[in-house]
């Protein structure tokens, strides 16, 4: 089975979203493999988004996902990285379809409340990243 990285964010995190989100991946079927709060060192978040080092936002990124703890999960399922993108919504809220956590709950892209890994390679880099 394919699994894939999820991480509820400082503001979902804050704002009591937790419960929900891990239902909704329940609901579509995912299986729950391992889950656990952390809070984020510098080093840790900007190797996490090391792709967007060059962009004018990483800064902002970086202090926002250190701003307080996320909730980090593995989530294991068929086509779990597509299936999890889907569920999570695009990267911009006002983009995000209803129906989407992003496009529910959030309405700013720089606190889009949820990360979701892009591609399996991604998945399984970020699950080392978080898990070891
Ligand atoms: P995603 O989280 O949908 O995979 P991404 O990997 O391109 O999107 O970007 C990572 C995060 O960076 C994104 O969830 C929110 C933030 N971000 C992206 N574009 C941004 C922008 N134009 N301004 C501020 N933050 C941005
Ligand atoms: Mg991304």
């Amino acid at each position: 089975m394919d699994r894939t990285f999820v991480m509820v964010k400082p503001d979902g995190f804050a704002r009591g979203l937790v419960g929900r989100i891990v239902a909704r991946f329940e609901e579509k079927g995912f299986k729950l493999v391992d889950a656990k709060v952390i809070q984020l060192t510098r080093q840790h978040a900007e190797h996490h988004y090391e792709h967007l080092r060059q962009k004018a936002f990483f800064g902002e990124l970086v202090d926002f996902i250190v701003s307080g703890p996320v909730f980090a999960m593995i989530w294991e399922g068929k086509d779990a990285v597509k299936n999890a993108r889907a569920l999570i919504g695009a990267t911009n809220p006002s983009e995000a379809l209803s129906g989407t956590i992003r496009g529910d709950f959030a309405t700013d892209v720089a606190s889009n409340i949820i990360h979701g890994s892009d591609s399996d390679e991604s998945a399984e880099r970020e699950i080392k990243l978080f898990f070891r």
